[in-house]
Order: C-alpha cells, then sequence, then structure tokens
C-alpha cells in the first residue's frame, strides 16, 4: 500500500473575499466553478478537481497555501448580496476522477481503507461508472444554512451548464455564524461536492464582536474531509481522487468513506501556532463521514476538557460548554465554533478521530483512552506506521488512519489581546411557542433494499418515508397506515395518531404545506442501522426531544431483536418511549443540521420565517441525499387558498 507521511503539509488556508459595492450602493461578488490541479499533499502529483474561486470580489485576507475550496465568504449581518454563480467549466469537460464500486469477497479486507481500484465491479457491470465517465458539469449552489429567499435556494433542478450563469441574492440577515457554500444538483451532489465544490461564508455581527474573540491570523477555519486516491498499475499514486464505494450484493451503503483526512484541503496538515487563544471554526464538509474528535498533548493526554465550544451550526450558545472528553461528534454539515488556549500546551496538540465509518454512536465501538494514547504514541515514534499496522489496532476496521491534523505551539504572541468569554455569550433569543395547537409531522429514514440485489452494482435507496395523518384527508385503498405513539412536546402527554404514508422519494407529491411564520415540531423516527444527519433548509431550530421507541413492539435497541427491514416487515407502529438525554452541546443551541441516531426517535422545534417557497429538508450524507433521502416541502402564508390533492 503507498504511504503518505502525516502532519508535512502546511496547512492551507482559503483567501477571505468581501463583495465590492457597485455605483448603486449593491454589494456583488463572482464566484466561478473552474478546472484546477492542486496538491492534496506534497508527496502526491498534482489533483485534478473542480474549484470555486473569486472572479470579482475584494480579497481581505490573503491565503495560505493552495486548496481545491472556495474563498471565505465574509460578510456583515444584513449586508444584501448578489452572487454570481458562473459554471466555467469546459463544456468538453467531465467528472475528473473515477467513481466506482467494490463487491468485496474477502471479509479480511476493508475495500474503503485501501485506494485504488482494487477489487471494483467491472465497468461493463457498472451502471454509474459508465455514466460518470460521461458526466460534464450540472451545477446548483446551495448556502447551507443561509436564510434565503427559495428562488436563490438553489433548487437542485435548476442547474446551470458550462458558460451558463445564476444571480443569485442573499439578505444574510441571520445571526453572527460559519456557513457553508457547496453544490446541491440533483442526483450530483455527491460527485460534484467530492470534485471540490465547497467554501466557507462568514456572517459577522455587534454580537460576536462585543466578545472580542480571537480574529486574523488566530481564527483558524477548519474544513474537515475525507478522500479516497487511485493508484496505477505498479501501485502509485496517480494524483487522481477515487470516489470508491461498498456495495455488498446490494448490502452495501454506497456511502463514500476514504482513508485520508483533509483540512481545509490537504491531507494531515499541521500548522504553526503561537502560545495563546485561538478560535477553530470547524465544519464537518465530508460526504459521508462523521468523526469523532479528541485534542491531545503529545503524551496523548485528553485535552477536550480545556477546549470551549461557543457556537453551533447557526451562531452562538448562550453559555459556552467544554468538549466531552469523550469526544466531540460532527455529522457531515455540522459546524462547531471552539476556542483552545494553546498557552497551556506544550509541544504539539493533535486532532484525533475516533469514529468508526459508517457510524451509528455506538459506545461499545468507541475506542478506549488507553487504546487513543498508544494510537498517537506509536504514530509519533514511528509515523510510517504501514496501514496492516494501523489496521490491526482497529478491531472493527472501520477507521483506518485516526490522525486528522497537528498544531504545533510555539513562543506566546507579544501582546495577548482576546480572552476567553465570560457568559453569557449573548442575549437570549425569543422562543417559539409550542402548545397543545402546534402542528406535529412525523417522518421515518429507511433504507430500503433494490429491487434487484443480484444486479453487481444493485444500490440500497436511502428513502425518508413522509405520513399524513388520516384525520387530514382521504386515504387510498392501499394505503399503509402507520400507528405513532408519542408524548405530546408541550403537554407531556402521551398521544395517539394515525398516519399513512404518504411519500417515499424525492419527487412523490408535495405533503407538507406549511404555514409561514408558524411553529412545528418534527419527529424524525430512525428505522436505520446508522446515524444520518438532518438538514432544513431555510430555517434554524432546536433540538428538543430524543427518545428510544419501539417499533411493531420491537426494541431496535435489543440486540436480540431483528432489525427493521421493510421488505420482511410491514411497519404498523412506532411508540417512543424512553427519553434519551440530548447533547449538553445542542441543548438549546442554534441548529441546521441534527444527528438522528439509530433506534432513536428526534424532535426539532422550528419556525418558518420569514420566506414563503419550496424548500427541502434532506439527509447530508450526500449519497443518501442523491438517492432519495430528500422531500420538498412548501412554505405558504396562512391567507393563501390551499386546494386539496383530492
Ligand atoms: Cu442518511
Amino acid at each position: 500500500m503507498p504511504y503518505l507521511t502525516p502532519f508535512q503539509d502546511e496547512l492551507p488556508i482559503p483567501e477571505t473575499v468581501c463583495p465590492v459595492e457597485d455605483d448603486r450602493d449593491a454589494c456583488f461578488l463572482s464566484i466561478a466553478a473552474r478546472c484546477k490541479d492542486v496538491k492534496l499533499h506534497s508527496d502526491l502529483p498534482a489533483t485534478p478537481v473542480w474549484s470555486y474561486q473569486r472572479a470579482e470580489g475584494q480579497v481581505v485576507r490573503a491565503g495560505v497555501g493552495d486548496t481545491f475550496l472556495g474563498p471565505t465568504v465574509e460578510v456583515r449581518r444584513a449586508d444584501v448580496v448578489t452572487v454570481a454563480w458562473k459554471n466555467e467549466i469546459p463544456k468538453d469537460a467531465t467528472l475528473p476522477y473515477e467513481v466506482i464500486k467494490v463487491n468485496s469477497t474477502d471479509i479480511n479486507l476493508v475495500p474503503q481503507n485501501l485506494p485504488g481500484r482494487w477489487d471494483a465491479i467491472p465497468l461493463e457491470q457498472d451502471t454509474v461508472r459508465k455514466q460518470a465517465h460521461n458526466l460534464h458539469a450540472a451545477l446548483v449552489t446551495h448556502l447551507h444554512g443561509g436564510r434565503t429567499q427559495a428562488d436563490y435556494d438553489g433548487w437542485p433542478d435548476n442547474t446551470r451548464l458550462s458558460d451558463q450563469v445564476a444571480h443569485y441574492t442573499y439578505h444574510n440577515d441571520q445571526a453572527s455564524t460559519m456557513l457553508w457554500y457547496h453544490d446541491h444538483a440533483m442526483h450530483l451532489t455527491r460527485l460534484n461536492v467530492y470534485a471540490g465544490l465547497a467554501g466557507a461564508w462568514l456572517i459577522r455581527d455587534e454580537e460576536e464582536a462585543a466578545l472580542e474573540l480571537p480574529q486574523g491570523d488566530y481564527e483558524l477555519p477548519l474544513i474537515i474531509q475525507d478522500r479516497n486516491l487511485d493508484v496505477d498499475d505498479d501501485g502509485n499514486f496517480t494524483g487522481a481522487l477515487l470516489h470508491k464505494a461498498e456495495v455488498n450484493g446490494g448490502e452495501g451503503p454506497a456511502e463514500f468513506f476514504g482513508p485520508y483526512t483533509l483540512v481545509n484541503g490537504r491531507i494531515w496538515p499541521r500548522v504553526d501556532v503561537q502560545a495563546t487563544l485561538y478560535r477553530l471554526r470547524l465544519l464537518n464538509g465530508s460526504n459521508a463521514r462523521t468523526y469523532r474528535l479528541i485534542f491531545l498533548d503529545e503524551n496523548g493526554q485528553n485535552l477536550n476538557a480545556r477546549v470551549w465550544q461557543i457556537g453551533s451550526d447557526q451562531g452562538l450558545l448562550q453559555n459556552k460548554v467544554s468538549l466531552p472528553e469523550t469526544g466531540l461528534v460532527l455529522v457531515p454539515s455540522e459546524r462547531v465554533d471552539l476556542l483552545l488556549d494553546f498557552s497551556a500546551v506544550e509541544g504539539s496538540v493533535y486532532l484525533w478521530n475516533t469514529a468508526d465509518a459508517p457510524f451509528g454512536n455506538d459506545d461499545k465501538a468507541r475506542p478506549h483512552a488507553d487504546a487513543i494514547t498508544q494510537e498517537l504514541l506509536n504514530l509519533i515514534a514511528d509515523p510510517s506506521v504501514t496501514a496492516e499496522v494501523v489496521e490491526a489496532q482497529n478491531a472493527d476496521r472501520r477507521r483506518l488512519f485516526p490522525q486528522v491534523m497537528r498544531f504545533d505551539v510555539g513562543a506566546p504572541p507579544k501582546v495577548v489581546s482576546a480572552m476567553l468569554p465570560t457568559d453569557p455569550l449573548r442575549a437570549a433569543r425569543p422562543q417559539p411557542v409550542v402548545d397543545a395547537h402546534t402542528n406535529i409531522r412525523l417522518m421515518a429514514l429507511v433504507e430500503q433494499p433494490p429491487p434487484d440485489s443480484t444486479e453487481p452494482d444493485a444500490t440500497t435507496m436511502l428513502d425518508f418515508w413522509e405520513f399524513v395523518p388520516l384525520s387530514q384527508e382521504p386515504v387510498p385503498d392501499d394505503a399503509e397506515i402507520v400507528t405513532f405513539k408519542f408524548p405530546h412536546p408541550a403537554t407531556g402527554e402521551m398521544q395517539t395518531q394515525q398516519c399513512w404514508k404518504a411519500a417515499t422519494r424525492f419527487y412523490d407529491r408535495v405533503n407538507w404545506f406549511i404555514h409561514l411564520d408558524t411553529t412545528e415540531v418534527w419527529y424524525i423516527v430512525n428505522l436505520s442501522g446508522d446515524s444520518h444527519p438532518i438538514h432544513v433548509h431555510l430555517v434554524d431550530f432546536s433540538v428538543t426531544q430524543r427518545f428510544n421507541y419501539l417499533w411493531n413492539h420491537r426494541d431496535p435497541n435489543d440486540p436480540t431483536s431483528p432489525s427493521f427491514d421493510p421488505v420482511e416487515f410491514r411497519l404498523m407502529q412506532i411508540e417512543a418511549i424512553t427519553p434519551v438525554d440530548i447533547d449538553p452541546n445542542v441543548i438549546g443551541a442554534p441548529k441546521d443540521t441534527v444527528r438522528v441516531d439509530p433506534g432513536q426517535m428526534v424532535g426539532i422545534t422550528l419556525t418558518f420565517a420569514p420566506y414563503p417557497g419550496r424548500y427541502m429538508y434532506h439527509c447530508h450524507i450526500l449519497e443518501h441525499e442523491d438517492h432519495d433521502m430528500m422531500r420538498p416541502i412548501v412554505v405558504v402564508p396562512k391567507w393563501v387558498p390551499h386546494h386539496d390533492h383530492a
């Protein structure tokens, strides 16, 4: 297996750009998607990628090094900015890497851990791989977490082809936070984002400024992603990316997990920091991988208790919380705003991942503290430890390389300006009213086996099952009816609601017409075996409920009970049972992406404002989003008449 040295390359930082004002005082930016060759590691040949690049904009901070990530856009709250999103990828260019599936016959090897096309399904049997050879750039940009008018939200079907441009206007009227922009094209999101199309978007406001947080060189965006690499016939890296997914007789998840962890576009980078307080803006920009992150000193001591989280997806927490020693879980698209004082540490600080992929938040799979320390000490003693050695340490073999990056701590700065802020970090935000009249919506996450799992490249579909109460409309004769039992979010009283399964795929009819300016509670039931990051466009939300549940009186958390399989079982009933603690950094946090663990039913409270229009909610595992774990919603003013389907 070809080898790359960790912590060899300096951490790149994308340049920061602000909009330019034109003669009518409008703020304007132009960002072009282009082909580019970039180093992912200094020992690799250059990698062909697709990359967002500044075409027009004011550079307020130069970047460090080269990266495929787009510029970091920085705006003030309520700045109205129009971005020209240009597709400048040549018409004849095709996706700059291979998309392969592996149907592994050797249970002793985990294909996702290995570079190269070993054991790939032959080209003639792999439909997607053939399609990818003829795949040109059809692009549409979504600003994740943005309160964006529906026309500019990046509806997946509204793509722009080569030489076409979309002018999207963003009002940015929301609390200071780090959003991110990325491609959102229908059935192509996983491939376009994997090709490199992503970047950060910072909103600044007075509330944040009042905290006098570390800024400039002391504020680091850290965008974490995983990738796999192609190799030639001699087993050497070619530099090209490789999108490799496991499909074992249709059982495979087909999610992308790669062995190499990149921060800001570089594999296992290092960065020089001074012995002072830093603000770290983390984003999990991976297609599918969840990280469970631990900061370690060079003796392998866990530093998490000394790292403060001050913000979440949608802005500042009211009170800071320290990171759990068991690790900070970050699902795809989640962001955290951290403060770490390097003056209290000597030598180097390592960022370590302890999560398996796929991830089910199973504590039994969490490595013991001693094992983590040993991993680090082994790597420091011999950075060339082969994959086999590391692999042997991971009994589950679903986490090949634990290292993410390294911070090398130098001297303190001459002037220390930033201090740890005191609580509360911000004023309390108005709480949405949840009462007996609050509308409750029910949905389930289901892994649907492919209709013909004998096809070599058969892929599991990931569906949202969307439910509509029987009381709401006449139902078809063959409707699948499911009884839900759950505590009412306002009163706590057990409710029984009979619903029918009204949609499973993206293009099924719209069911959920949501009144503008109203608050709803959504209960999301995870019937699958892995955690899913669920994202709702337009809104921020709070995670307000978390339960274990029974399906058809069976307990999904009981290992002796069969797991739910939609082919084998007809879903009759879901019953919320024991409450589960919400993570301390999620309680009361402004969120736009929520982790829903297997065997759990999670409640989120959301208020739909300020714009009407057609939006969507979806799983942010991009392979799931592209395979129908995505549904449309329509936000509509109360006074607009509604004509029923019936
Ligand atoms: Cu999912």
